[in-house]
């Protein structure tokens, strides 16, 4: 019996998942081509994925556990149980608009253009303060959408703002603050779940040890 956890392939969240596990004393070596491999001395197999893909893979049971950005969580909206927040991978999702543009207030974003790779967050965000405004779901480079006149603002993620800087935007709401966390489904067996109490007992003293 062992547990299956799913970590970003590569990116962002990659070299920070790996290092939590090393310092959780599980010893595994990440080949770069890999797709997965085993820990040595812990039961623990991991496996390398992108990072959208990793809440869909944890909610099948393919993996029963995974380490993933909060903004990915919310936006699968998958049902996943957030078990620990990770405390890396820190950004927020945020409104931004050209730095010429009067704005006052959320009111300003109603009727408007906004280009994000996370429709179903700023759906949600507008919703609730009843803000009607047009989604254009992009994948990639969201900051460039206004300068090209595709939108008149954007919802992306953000940690230093230098993007938006470069690209003549300013943040001017925050819609989410996120983390990495580690998730699981409902469907670990009695002996994963004492496996798992054991994992999330050497990341709470890893986390201790940091603050
Ligand atoms: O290949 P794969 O699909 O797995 O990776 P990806 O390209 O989709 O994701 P990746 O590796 O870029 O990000 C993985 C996760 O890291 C995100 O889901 C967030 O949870 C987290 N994270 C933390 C960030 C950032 N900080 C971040 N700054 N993800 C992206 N960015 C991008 C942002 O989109 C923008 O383009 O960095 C740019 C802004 O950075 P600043 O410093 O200029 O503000
Ligand atoms: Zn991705």
């Amino acid at each position: 019996m062992k547990l299956r956890i799913a970590i970003q392939k590569s990116g962002r969240l990659h070299e920070d998942s790996i290092k939590l596990l090393k310092e959780c004393g599980i010893d595994i070596n990440n080949g770069v081509n890999k797709l997965k491999t085993e820990a040595t001395n812990f039961p623990l197999e991991v496996f390398f994925l992108r990072d959208d893909d990793i809440p869909q893979y944890v909610e099948d049971g393919v993996a029963d556990l995974g380490i993933v950005g909060e903004n990915v969580v919310l936006e699968k909206n998958r049902p996943l149980r957030t078990i620990e927040k990770l405390g890396f991978g820190k950004c927020r999702l945020a409104m931004a608009v050209p730095k010429a543009m009067q704005y006052n207030s959320i009111r300003d974003l109603q009727g408007q253009r906004i280009a994000t790779s996370y429709p179903v967050i700023v759906n949600e965000f507008l919703k609730k303060l009843d803000i009607q405004a047009e989604i254009h779901e992009i994948s990639g480079s969201v900051e460039i959408a206004p300068g090209i006149g595709l939108a008149d603002a954007i919802c992306d993620l953000v940690s230093s703002g230098s993007t938006l800087f470069m690209n003549g935007l300013k943040e001017v709401e925050t819609v989410l603050r996120s983390e990495a966390v580690l998730v699981s489904n409902d469907k670990l067996s009695p002996e994963q779940q004492q496996l798992l109490a054991k994992l999330l007992f050497r990341i709470q003293a890893v986390k201790k040890a940091k603050n």
